[in-house]
């Protein structure tokens, strides 16, 4: 140990560190008194912090006001040494209370150990960032955290490198934050850690990520998940060298407070300075408890590892090392020691009548209603009913809200019809179910979409304006100009991906930016599309305006894990206390082969829904789309149509203005014998074919849908079949696919089935991918003889007289 650390440590700090030994207690006892409540029943699950403890008290001293955490599970004393988290919120958070008051990190909405702080006030606007210490929201899939944090990394790089950027002081300082990581030893096997390891070196960004070694992945020893079983061994490679920049990689002991303390000073001094990744690797960590609340770890520790683990337990050498240095009595250190014990056991009584009696209270309330009627009816076997389920519900010790309206929509089905005075019992319970179904819609179903006034679904349209001389131009051409004056308008705008910087794109939708905007705003990345994706969420949540690209839609499959786990949760997750506005910008449908006229869009909208899906049929809608979502603060991915790159379309005269509403569809053509809607690519075979219908006295009117979530806030489509009583739903996905969730939409939830004359029908690519070149293309998906042959022969089904 370094002495003037350890003098400074001692002489400076013996407060500080007596106050660490006692939130060190507390943290574990939390975890013991954690683990008993899920054995017990009356919290569900648990994971811990427990073994952790020192690593955590060291890191959280270099954790500045600004800097940044992207952790996992193992986190709490982390958490509560900056203050973020205490003793109370450890229960709320274990019984899952859902007052995002009290419970604030996640409302409840994902169990014990995930945190995460505010990014926005309630009204929507953006907190001063640089004037709170910042937690990322944890997510359950190991290493699923790791993409994230290369871009709250990447973010100070762009605060510090581009001046223009300075002045955005309630976002950064000048890029002076740290983005801390925390992961375990196993997960560093996941594909998430390496791709991110890879891009952190070459991106130079101010990234420190420990790995918290004890050895196992729930029962998987490191023998079966690390090369060499040492991560830091492994990592040698990337250690940056003179001349040749990369990782810094240095490494603790889990037990050895004053070392740690000393490790992380100097480490994240680097990291902060230099914009230097710097890797800890923390070995000889233990996990007393064992995984989680879910098995016991006797069953696969040996003997020996437990006796090694109870020896260099933290706590314990921490405890020997204040002795061993006189800072305090074996006396003193007991009492510091029952002081945090007893504010555990206090903290958990009262956590748990918080979490009981809001419940007990609407339980209450319940009863009240059946106790006090005034009907008692006639049918013995209702009333009998009634009464017991009443008493039944009374009897339940620990209620859950289950509990409480399994009894009143029971108790509801036995109030009696005949009599008259049940009306108003009826009434009540009806009332009483109201209420509370209300607020349990808030306390579980709200905040999937942003809700407060920067929605982009409150963003005004503005049509694109067209002058008698407006040119055709490219598509690309069209992309390009309304970029350049987005990227004039919005300093903080930055978009990265393969290919996207020196060249502009494959398609050169982006032609000439670079050199106008500059390498930080327009930037090349590596293939490495899962870690684009959390480049883009980390630069979304420290509050820049990123649009990623994926180069085709067809490998956003690579990152759709973390768009479905990460970015589609994360305002939903936080109870609504987080935005991401985070633009993926695609482009897919038709092409040639098999991965890359792929137009997966089901896959899409079924599983990153709180995520706005763009389905633009040209240039100047995909262009409309970023317009309308630069205004607001709501992820979005928007697939531009890949064969529309060269076709031309008019240049509307208000480029960088015009702004397509989300939700709207479009007329393309009016019809009355019957309503095609379609999205996409499709739109312009839909429109061929229509010409063709129309030559044989068949009118269609043709929606173009524009957005598939949401999906046609405003009833166009309804109103088109209330006209046509027929109609028919196309795309290039499969079958079964977009094409049934748009006729769920209209048929269902529209009730577009009161006005059908004729099946519903849906004409869909097949169930393969499309073979290579056109004909594989003509054969696979919808042309518009396809589309021409099901119009023409659903008219003639209905009306066979007129064909
Ligand atoms: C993608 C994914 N696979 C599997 C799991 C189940 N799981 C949860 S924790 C865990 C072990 C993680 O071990 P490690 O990274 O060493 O962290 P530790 O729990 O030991 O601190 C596993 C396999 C998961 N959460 N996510
Ligand atoms: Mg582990």
């Amino acid at each position: 140990m370094n002495n003037s650390v350890k003098e400074k440590i001692v002489i400076l700090k013996k407060e500080e560190i007596l106050a660490d030994f006692r939130l060190a207690h507390l943290s574990r006892n939390l975890s013991i008194i954690g683990r008993r409540e899920v054995l017990s029943g009356r919290a569900k699950f648990g994971i811990f912090g427990d073994g952790k403890e020192i690593i955590q008290l060291a890191l959280a001293k270099q954790f500045r006001e600004g800097d940044w955490r992207s952790g996992y599970y193992r986190d709490q004393t982390w958490m509560m040494a900056m203050g973020l988290y205490d003793s109370l919120q450890f229960f709320h958070q274990l019984y899952g209370n859902t007052d995002r008051e009290i419970n604030p990190g996640s409302g409840g909405r994902v169990f014990n150990n995930h945190f995460s702080t505010p990014n926005i006030n309630k009204d929507g606007s953006w907190l001063d960032l640089t004037r709170q210490k910042n937690s990322s929201s944890d997510i359950s899939p190991t290493a699923g955290q790791m993409p994230r944090l290369l871009g709250l990394a990447y973010a100070s790089k762009l605060f510090r490198q581009n001046t223009d950027l300075h002045k955005f002081t309630t976002l950064s300082v000048k890029g002076n934050e740290v983005a801390f990581g925390s992961i375990g030893d196993a997960s560093t096997s996941e594909g998430h850690f390496w791709e991110t390891i890879n891009a952190a070196g070459v991106l130079q960004v101010p990234m420190a990520i420990s790995v918290y070694d004890d050895g196992y992945g729930i029962s998987v020893p490191k023998k079966y998940q690390t090369t060499k079983g040492s991560i830091s061994e492994i990592l040698k490679g990337f250690e940056s060298e003179p001349g040749k920049p990369g990782f810094r990689i240095l490494k603790g002991k889990g037990w050895d407070y004053p070392g740690l303390v000393r490790l992380y000073e100097e480490g994240i001094e680097i990291c902060r300075r230099d914009h230097v990744p710097v890797l800890f690797h923390i070995e000889e960590v233990t996990q007393p408890l064992g995984h989680s609340t879910s098995g016991s770890h006797e069953r696969y520790k040996s003997e020996e590892r437990l006796k090694w683990e109870s020896e260099y337990d933290p706590i314990s050498k921490m405890r020997e090392w204040i002795l061993s240095q006189h800072l305090a009595t074996a006396e003193e250190l007991d009492t510091i020691a029952a002081e945090a014990d007893e504010e555990a056991r206090q903290s958990r009584k009262k956590g748990w009548e918080m979490f009981q009696n809001p419940i007990k209270v609407e339980r209450d309330a319940l009863a009240k209603i059946i106790n006090d009627r005034k009907c008692r009816c006639a049918e013995e076997s209702k009333e009998a009913a009634v009464d017991n389920i009443t008493d039944d519900l009374l009897k339940v010790a620990s209620p859950i809200r289950k509990d409480n309206f399994i009894a009143a929509r029971k108790i509801l089905r036995n109030v009696c019809k005949s009599c008259e005075k049940s009306e108003n019992l009826k009434e009540e319970l009806q009332g009483w179910l109201k209420r509370n179904y209300d607020d349990a819609s808030f306390s579980y179903d709200a905040f999937l979409y942003n809700e407060t006034a920067t929605s982009v679904l409150n963003v005004k349209p503005v049509p694109p304006v067209y002058s008698p001389g407006s040119p055709e131009v490219p598509g690309r051409q069209i992309l390009r100009d309304n970029y350049e004056k987005l990227f004039t308008r919005y300093p903080l705008l930055v978009t990265f991906g393969e290919d996207t910087g020196n060249i502009g794109g494959v398609n050169q939708s982006l032609e000439g930016l670079q050199k106008k905007f500059g390498e930080l705003r327009i930037t090349d990345t590596g293939i490495r599309e899962a870690t684009i994706l959390g480049q883009g969420i980390g630069l979304a949540l420290r509050g820049m305006r990123p649009i990623a690209e994926i180069q085709y839609l067809d490998y956003l499959m690579y990152a759709l894990q973390l768009l479905s786990d990460d970015l589609a949760t994360t305002h939903y997750r936080t109870a609504g206390r987080m935005v991401a506005p985070l633009i993926i910008s695609t482009r897919g449908h038709r092409l040639e082969g098999i991965w890359h006229s792929g137009s997966p869009m089901s896959m899409l909208i079924n599983s990153v829904r709180g995520v706005y899906i763009c389905s633009p049929r040209d240039m100047t809608r995909a262009a409309g789309f970023y317009n309308t979502l630069l205004e607001g603060n709501d992820p979005a991915v928007v697939i531009e149509p890949l064969n529309g790159y060269r076709l031309k379309e008019k240049m509307p005269d208000n480029l960088g203005e015009f702004k397509i509403p989300l939700g709207v569809p479009e007329i393309i053509s009016s019809g009355i014998d019957i309503t095609l809607v379609t999205y996409g690519s499709t739109v312009r075979i839909a429109a061929e074919a229509v010409k063709q219908l129309a030559m044989h006295d068949i009118s269609v009117e043709l929606i173009d849908v524009q957005t598939l979530v949401p999906f046609d806030r405003n009833g166009i489509i309804l109103e088109s079949l209330k006209k046509t009583n027929r109609i028919l739903f196309l795309d290039e996905d499969v079958p079964g696919g977009t094409t049934a969730y748009m006729m769920q939409e209209v048929l269902e939830k529209q009730g577009g089935w009161q006005y059908l004359d004729s099946q519903p029908k849906t004409l869909t690519g097949k169930e393969h991918r499309p073979a290579y070149t056109t004909d594989g293309d003509y054969f696979s998906k919808p042309s518009a003889e396809d589309i021409f042959d099901a119009i023409y022969g659903m008219m003639k089904e209905s009306v066979p007289g007129r064909f």
